[in-house]
């Protein structure tokens, strides 16, 4: 097996240390960054995606099989950078305000990450002008946002009116998602799209942003 091969493998089994090893091995034989990236990871977070989908994957092996990705990604970023390999786009994800619920959060940052994009981790209790500022300075072409508590998805409602006060509503797509929230209520918020779960999300980004 190729060390393309041995990630994809690694990263669907949640191996940490046989990507990080194929990954070094793969750098050393002198693959490009951004093959590595297109050809072993992206497609394995994809497949990961679609087990979850389909229900033969879990939280559990989707953590961990993130943690292996990113264990990966950390090896070959500085390569990625050195190459000028382009990210599909930025991607600014947080909780929302008085929320401190982060394990979907992440989830849906690998996710984002997996598909080939740059993402900014707000982290929890995300002020509307935090999300705001992701977009005006640091260039955030979309962003996502999570909440878990039906007391706190009020601040998603919150975040698009302070976009829209910022006069920057129709630069940035509004995600959100999170196990109270539906697509029912992005709706009647205003938001661009709904993310069912992480895999979802991804996907939505790159339909959102107009990219493969
Ligand atoms: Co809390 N909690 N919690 N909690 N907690 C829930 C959410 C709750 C349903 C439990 C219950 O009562 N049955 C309930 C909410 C009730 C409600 O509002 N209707 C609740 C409560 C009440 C609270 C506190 C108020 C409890 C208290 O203190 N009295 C408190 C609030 C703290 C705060 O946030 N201010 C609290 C605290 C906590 C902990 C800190 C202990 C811990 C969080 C740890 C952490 O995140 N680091 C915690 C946990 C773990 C949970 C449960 C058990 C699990 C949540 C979770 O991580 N799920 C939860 C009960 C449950 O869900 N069974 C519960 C796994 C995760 C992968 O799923 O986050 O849904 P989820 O993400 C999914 C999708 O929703 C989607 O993709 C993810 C992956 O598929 N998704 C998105 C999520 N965000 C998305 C964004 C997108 C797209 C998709 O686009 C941007």
């Amino acid at each position: 097996m190729g060390n393309k091969e041995t990630i994809f493998e690694g990263i669907l089994k949640g191996d940490m240390p046989a990507v990080q090893e194929a990954t070094t091995a793969a750098l050393a034989e002198g693959l490009p960054a951004g093959e590595i990236l297109n050809e072993g990871m992206i497609p394995a977070m994809t497949e990961v995606g679609r087990l979850f989908e389909i229900n033969e994957y879990y939280v559990p092996e989707m953590l961990i099989a993130a943690r292996a990705m990113k264990a990966g990604l950390a090896i070959l970023r500085p390569k990625l950078v050195d190459a000028g390999i382009e990210p599909k786009g930025k991607v600014a994800l947080g909780t929302v305000k008085g929320d401190l619920h982060d394990i979907g959060k992440n989830l849906v940052s690998i996710m984002v990450e997996g598909a080939g994009f740059e993402t900014i981790d707000l982290g929890v209790d995300v002020s509307p002008e935090a999300f705001v500022k992701a977009v005006r300075d640091d260039g955030a072409q979309a962003i996502g946002l999570s909440a878990l508590l039906t007391t706190t998805m009020t601040s998603m409602k919150t975040t698009i009116d302070a976009l829209e006060e910022a006069g920057i509503r129709d630069q940035v797509k509004v995600m959100i998602g999170g196990a109270p929230v539906t697509q029912k209520y992005a709706d009647e918020v205003g938001a661009d799209g709904y993310g069912r779960d992480a895999a979802a999300a991804a996907k939505l980004v790159k339909t959102l942003l107009n990219v493969d």
